[in-house]
């Protein structure tokens, strides 16, 4: 019954991860593609983020931001957003990183603040402070992991099997906190601090693009791939 019942939990974190049918993608040759190039901007006034010290730990942890809702001033861009296309069903294949995607924890942050990485990696956790972190992952697909990284353990090396958006705590540093996405297919891009992301060689044909963002929410909207050519589109995110 517990069996039955893992299963049916596993099957209901796959089947909602971001919307999409990780499990039925077809990897195929793409001689073809088009590029998706977008930007994602935030409806409204770009938020104030002010700082706060850290309560412990003073001499590694850096001042943290209140929030990680990052919106540049100038372009409205907003950073750490992540685009994919929702409803693929076969497209080029997802090749294994050449080298183990690298999480560090740096000045009481996670770095990088969003890690994209097929299932099926082995992730590299560093930690370049020398002081005690705590690894805290909050996943359903996968096994949570809830490991403390005393200082003269440099890294630990972690295996995520199955596709899903996973939130990082650490619980000495409360304030610490990223997300991994574990991904079904290659077609997953996190925007730059001005907004803008890439999806390349997509093979031609009508998508529903997905947008997501740790406070913001997911959006979609249609997108339609021509062969060689390169589609242009704009994602709007408004605050909650
Ligand atoms: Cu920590």
């Amino acid at each position: 019954m517990t069996k039955l019942f893992t299963f049916l939990f596993t099957l209901i974190g796959l089947i909602s991860f971001l919307g999409t049918s990780a499990w039925a993608y077809e990897a195929i040759e793409v001689t073809n593609g088009g590029t998706i190039t977008g930007t994602v901007k935030f409806a409204g006034e770009p938020p104030e983020r002010p700082m706060i010290e850290p309560s412990k730990d003073k001499e590694v942890c850096k001042p943290h931001p209140a929030s990680n809702l990052i919106v540049s001033k100038e372009t409205k861009g907003i950073q750490y957003a992540v685009a994919y296309l929702a409803d693929i069903q076969k497209g080029k294949p997802q090749e294994k990183p050449a080298e183990n995607p690298k999480f560090d924890q740096k000045g009481c942050e996670y770095l990088p603040h969003v890690l994209i990485f097929p299932a099926g990696s082995t992730v590299d956790i560093l930690n370049s402070d020398g002081i005690l972190h705590n690894v805290h992952t909050f996943s359903q697909a996968n096994p949570p992991i809830n490991k403390a990284q005393p200082k003269f353990k440099k890294v630990l090396q972690e295996k995520v099997e199955y596709p899903e958006v996973i939130n990082v705590k650490c619980d000495v540093h409360t304030w610490m906190n990223a997300y991994w996405v574990v991904t079904g297919h290659p077609y997953y891009a996190a925007t730059d601090e001005n907004g803008n992301f890439k999806l390349e060689n997509v093979p031609p044909g009508n998508y529903k693009l997905g947008v997501w963002h740790e406070t913001l929410g997911t959006v979609t909207q249609d997108v339609v791939v021509k062969e060689k050519e390169e589609t242009k589109v704009n994602v709007e995110m408004a605050p909650k």
